[in-house]
């Protein structure tokens, strides 16, 4: 079976549409078809400021929508990437791969430094995607499921591999992408020009999974679509329309085209209202089940620690090897 490996950042509490539209929904689906690594990136959350209380408990929280989301720890191997030790170990073998301009060229760093103030960002921010090439490489993954914001991280992932592989000998698996095209990039309600994100959306324009059920059904009712009148996929002319019809039609499974079909002569306010009873019921269990895992952490903290020891034999395994091929002395 090939291997795909992602993660998510425990940051904001509840994933937010995007997140599950663009990666959480694939994983699900290739746990069945691969060996699925996936995990919950604690230590990306702290190149910004954290509260440490609100981490721990945000850090149960993110495993515990992950598994409501459907993940299964019997399909997949689910853990929190501090509890793995290599992954800061390789991460620093990698900053010593990286050029600095190299990292400079990150556009998530420029936007985000930018927006905090370059004195304010830290230096983990600035490597962060270098710690992300050694969570991918870590385990040999053949491919990571990601939205498109991540592609160019996975391009530095793809030229690093290379680069230690031509200079030390073949060691790493060169990673591709997996991004899907229809919901690569799901879009914010009120601002259909920038992708839905934590950070930068407006909480209009912004869905969380956690929220009142209510809430999420009066933002897409209000979500911004265009003066025309047709119901139509065209992301440049109608990115607003085209933004709702691909998340109904990717939680519905009816294809865009049968959409274009049944809204037919129809307002933009009967594609919301449908598209707002759509979420509701998919947000509604969702909910539930998260609170469920939530009410156990006994069990969700021994699932996690499963995962930690069966990812644990992968990445020794590689950073052994790399270790060696770098010409480190082994201790004795
Ligand atoms: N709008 C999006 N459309 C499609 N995929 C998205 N992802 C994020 N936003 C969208 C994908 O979700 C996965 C987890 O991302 P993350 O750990 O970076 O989560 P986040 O920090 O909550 O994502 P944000 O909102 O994008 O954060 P900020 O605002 O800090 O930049 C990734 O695979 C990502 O591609």
């Amino acid at each position: 079976r090939p291997r795909v490996l992602s993660g998510i950042q425990p940051t904001a509490g509840s994933f937010h549409l995007g997140n599950y539209l663009g990666a959480v929904r694939q994983w699900v689906a290739l746990q069945e078809s691969h060996d699925a690594f996936y995990m919950v990136v604690d230590l990306h959350a702290i190149t910004v400021p954290q509260d440490p209380v609100a981490l721990r408990a945000n850090t149960r929280l993110a495993a515990a929508q992950l598994l409501a989301a459907g993940l299964d720890p019997d399909r997949c191997t689910l853990f929190v990437q501090s509890h793995v030790p290599e992954h800061a170990q390789l991460g620093w073998v990698m900053n010593c791969l990286t050029g600095f301009g190299e990292a400079s060229r990150m556009t998530q760093f420029k936007d985000k430094s930018a927006k905090q103030g370059v004195d304010r960002a830290t230096v983990g921010l600035f490597t962060y995607p270098v710690l992300q090439v050694a969570d991918i490489l870590l385990y040999q993954a053949d491919q990571v499921p990601v939205g498109e914001d991540q592609r160019q991280h996975i391009e530095l992932t793809r030229d690093l591999a290379e680069r230690f592989n031509g200079r030390f000998g073949e060691t790493f698996t060169v990673p591709a992408p997996y991004i899907l095209k229809e919901t690569g990039k799901i879009f914010d309600l009120q601002d259909p020009a920038i992708k839905m994100s934590k950070s930068a959306s407006t909480p209009k324009g912004l869905v969380n999974l956690l929220d009142e059920p209510k809430a999420t059904a009066k933002k897409i009712k209000s979500a911004v679509t265009d003066t025309d009148t047709v119901i139509r996929y065209d992301a440049v002319e109608k990115p607003g329309v085209s933004n709702l019809l691909s998340i109904y039609s990717t939680l519905t499974g009816e294809t865009v085209a049968e959409l274009e079909k049944k809204y037919e002569g129809k307002m933009y306010g009967a594609l919301k209202t449908d598209l707002a009873e759509v979420m509701v019921e998919f947000v509604t269990p969702f909910r539930t089940r998260t609170q469920e895992y939530l009410g156990d952490p006994e069990t969700l903290d021994s699932i996690l620690a499963k995962g930690a020891e069966k990812a644990r034999t992968v990445a020794a395994e590689t950073l052994a090897q790399a270790y060696e091929k770098l010409g480190l002395l082994p201790a004795k």
